[in-house]
């Protein structure tokens, strides 16, 4: 019944929002002389708006920065968000982040087990290439049949655009894929695309409410490294392909 997983990137594959894209993002408005800095709280707190653009653009008006009302803001946003894409990019060459514990064994299972692959992000593309090519070589592009990230859709998580997307060009039901995500945003956006979801939370969203989805844990884990469960459970250590296809068929 299950024929494919679905994987959201920031946040899940990797933790790469606080020394990753927080540290891109400060160095960008370095760059441009700005005297815009995010603290790792500030982030926190931006991360309620997906899309660097979008929350740049967020941060001007609810930090009451002088460019607000600026004719020439959106213009200045995409300048800035081509720099950080560029610092994000060379941040991961010189210094990859690495993967989430099982995120490899897991990826690596469900290849063996025939699950189709694909990613349903609202991250740039290059930063998603930049990711997978550091942490798992570049071959591991081509695991993943669909790679939906950034613009592509109008509208990006929570809505669920950016799923249908995926599921639209695997041609592939809600009910035959599972979805991986770590936030509030991604969970909504998965769960209103009509998918059962499998989080893992992290330090920015360990307090987001993820009632009524398959199963909440720290991270995948590994058999010298157990996940820690908050809702539902497996009865295993840590995460495998067949336990994610078994609880689904209870709750699916
Ligand atoms: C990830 C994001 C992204 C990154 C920045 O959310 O919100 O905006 O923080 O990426 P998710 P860009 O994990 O739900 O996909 O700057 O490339 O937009
Ligand atoms: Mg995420």
């Amino acid at each position: 019944m299950i024929k494919a997983f679905i994987f959201d990137v920031d946040g899940t594959l990797a933790d790469t929002e606080r020394d990753g894209h927080r540290v891109a993002f400060n160095q960008a408005f370095e760059q441009a002389g700005l005297d815009w800095f995010w603290d790792e709280d500030t982030y926190g707190e931006l991360l309620s708006v997906t899309g660097g653009k979008e929350r740049m653009k967020y941060y001007v008006d609810s930090h009451n920065k002088p460019e607000k009302g600026n004719p020439d803001l959106l213009e200045m946003i995409i300048g800035l968000h081509a720099k950080k894409t560029e610092n994000y990019v060379a941040l991961l060459n010189n210094n990859a982040i690495p993967l989430r514990p099982g995120v490899k064994r897991l990826l690596e299972s469900a290849r063996d087990a025939k699950i189709r692959l694909a990613i349903a992000t609202t991250t740039t593309p290059q930063n998603v290439t930049a990711l997978l090519e550091n942490a798992l070589g570049k071959e591991s592009l081509d695991w993943f049949e669909v790679i939906g990230a950034g613009d592509i859709v109008p509208d990006k998580k929570p809505a669920p655009d950016i799923y249908d997307y995926v599921l639209k060009e695997m041609d592939l039901p809600a009910s035959h894929c599972i979805a991986f995500e770590d936030s509030i945003n991604g969970y909504k956006s998965s769960s209103a695309a009509n998918l059962t979801t499998v989080i893992t939370y992290n330090g920015y969203t360990e307090q987001d409410d993820f009632s009524g989805a398959m199963l909440v844990l720290d991270q995948y884990g590994e058999p010298d490294d157990p996940s820690v469960v908050l809702e539902k459970t497996t009865g295993e250590a840590y995460l495998t392909v067949e336990s994610i296809i078994k609880l689904s068929h209870e709750v699916l």
